[in-house]
């Protein structure tokens, strides 16, 4: 029971890859606190892990509502101790078709987010000098993927993030690093064309094989971890191979 007494929020967990890190980080005995913009999908998603599993609606892009949700983790958990930032807007678009208004919404999520995510949540794990952050990233950070340009500056931006916000962090206690994932058997990325590169990424994958959600889990549980401890500033790719990064 790796997280028994553990206190986490994972944003974006009502489905994908946050779900499948909630589900098993409930199992393994945390508190877990699904932070979904979409209310239904949260609480649906609450109710179907149980145990002390509960969503806050967050806008994670919105500052009053990241607050809010930690003065709710504060009021009915006490403390906070993992902060899982999932969440993300997973566009499709030609670089001819983005404008600026497409440009300043995909980074506000996906970039903004995150800021705002660690700048809440590190003010909070401080006080128990303790803390583990884990930004979910991507590997097209270093592919380059097409029809991605603002998610992958995005992306790239919570890359570098990550090992300048170690730095800072490191004397509290707090450690933060990053997963980047490959292209993954999501809902999101059947809302798009993405999935249609399943059999071209499986082609340059090491592994053969097409990712689920909860393949990732396990390397992002491990940095979820107290086990982790001289480990920060880093990444982990899970992508089969797919960049041998
Ligand atoms: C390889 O993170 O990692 C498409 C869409 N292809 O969102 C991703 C790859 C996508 C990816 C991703």
């Amino acid at each position: 029971m790796r997280f028994m007494d553990r206190v986490a929020i994972i944003t974006g967990a009502g489905r994908g890859i946050g779900k499948a890190v909630a589900r098993q980080m409930s199992a393994e005995g945390g508190t877990v606190v699904i932070a979904d913009i979409n209310a239904e999908r949260g609480d649906a998603t609450a109710v179907d892990i149980g145990g002390s599993c509960f969503s806050v609606r967050t806008d994670i892009s919105d500052p009053s509502s990241v607050a809010a949700l930690h003065h709710s983790v504060a009021e009915r958990c006490g403390k906070l101790d993992i902060v899982i930032n999932n969440a993300s807007l997973v566009p499709y678009q030609k670089w001819e078709d983005i404008t600026f208004a497409d440009w300043r919404k995909i980074l506000s999520v996906d970039l903004d987010g995150v800021f705002l995510m660690c700048k809440e949540s590190s003010n909070m794990m401080r006080k128990n000098s303790y803390g583990r952050i884990v930004n979910i990233s991507s590997n097209t950070v270093m592919l380059g993927t097409p029809n991605l340009t603002h998610y992958v500056a995005a992306k790239g931006g919570v890359y570098a993030f990550t090992r300048a916000l170690a730095t800072e962090l490191g004397k509290y206690g707090i450690t933060v690093n990053n997963i980047c994932p490959g292209l993954t058997d999501t809902d999101a990325n059947w809302e798009t064309p993405h999935h249609e590169a399943f059999d071209l990424v499986e082609g340059m994958q090491a592994l053969k094989g097409r990712a689920k959600p909860q393949y990732h889990v396990p390397s992002i549980l491990f940095l979820a971890s107290e086990e982790s401890h001289w480990v920060t500033g880093s990444t982990v790719v899970t992508d089969a191979g797919h960049t041998r990064h």
